[in-house]
């Protein structure tokens, strides 16, 4: 048992050895960061370069996220606490096109432990749809994710419609996600980037609190 084998365990695609080990890894005490960034996301990684290699193919991208996400429900409660007093509300979603939702669901897990009122979407979310949930739940903070480079246009087109639909003033965009940075960011007119799930709670909080 060690981060090594909840690593080993997402490569060779085993769902009930993930789960075993990090809860065996949670009880000894080890950091659940550590778990997560070297242990479950470390994979991850190696998965999406095989398949760039054209070693591995999308049936097994998908069990590996199908894994990975084993690995996240048991790390959940240790990631995002209860007793945070709520700071806003903010609309999360992965961008029109784009089927991705791992670091998207911990980025609203972060969220969530940062205080935030947590609307997560899903994926595939049309740009209507962000402002319209906005407006309905009065949200403070849009939340736009993309994995794929394809979609990045989608990212700015959905900024875009926020402003147009005069939401710019009243709710922040936050963006992130794999192929985005803060000079895009910049570029699309988006009010903040992060780079992981932890820096989106932080970087969130600043949104609203500044
Ligand atoms: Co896909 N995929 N995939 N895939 N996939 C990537 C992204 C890829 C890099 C693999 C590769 O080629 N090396 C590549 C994209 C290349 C590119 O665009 N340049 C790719 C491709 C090409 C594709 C398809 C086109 C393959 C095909 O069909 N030929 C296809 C696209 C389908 C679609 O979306 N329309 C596809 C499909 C899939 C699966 C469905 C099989 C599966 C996703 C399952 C799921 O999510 N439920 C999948 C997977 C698993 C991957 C990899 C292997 C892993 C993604 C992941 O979960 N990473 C990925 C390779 C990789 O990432 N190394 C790959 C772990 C996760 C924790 O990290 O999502 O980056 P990440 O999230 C981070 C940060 O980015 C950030 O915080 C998160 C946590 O720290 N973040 C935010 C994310 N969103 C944020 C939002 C914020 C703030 C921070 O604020 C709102």
């Amino acid at each position: 048992m060690s981060v090594e084998s909840i690593f080993q365990a997402v490569i060779d695609l085993n769902p009930p050895k993930v789960v075993e080990d990090v809860t065996a890894e949670i009880a000894a005490g080890t950091a659940v960061n550590e778990i997560l960034n070297q242990g479950l996301i470390r994979a991850m990684d190696v998965v999406g370069e095989r398949f760039s290699a054209g070693e591995t193919f999308v049936p097994e991208m998908l069990m590996s996220a199908h894994t990975m996400k084993a690995g996240v429900e048991v790390l959940k409660p240790y990631l995002s606490g209860d007793d945070v007093k709520k700071v806003g509300t903010i609309v999360v979603g992965t961008v029109h096109g784009d089927l991705h939702d791992i670091g998207k669901n911990l980025v609203c897990i972060m969220l969530e432990g940062a205080g935030f009122n947590v609307v997560d979407l899903g994926v595939d979310v049309l740009k209507e749809k962000f402002i319209e949930a906005a407006k309905e739940h009065n949200a403070d903070i849009i939340g736009l994710s993309t994995l794929l480079t394809t979609t990045m246009c989608v990212v700015e087109e959905t900024v875009e419609a926020i402003h147009a639909a005069g939401l710019g003033d009243s709710v922040k965009i936050l963006i992130g996600g794999a192929p985005l940075t803060q000079d895009f960011a910049d570029r699309i007119g988006a009010d903040a980037f992060a780079p992981d799930a932890g820096a989106a709670g932080k970087v969130a909080r600043e949104l609203v609190l500044q």
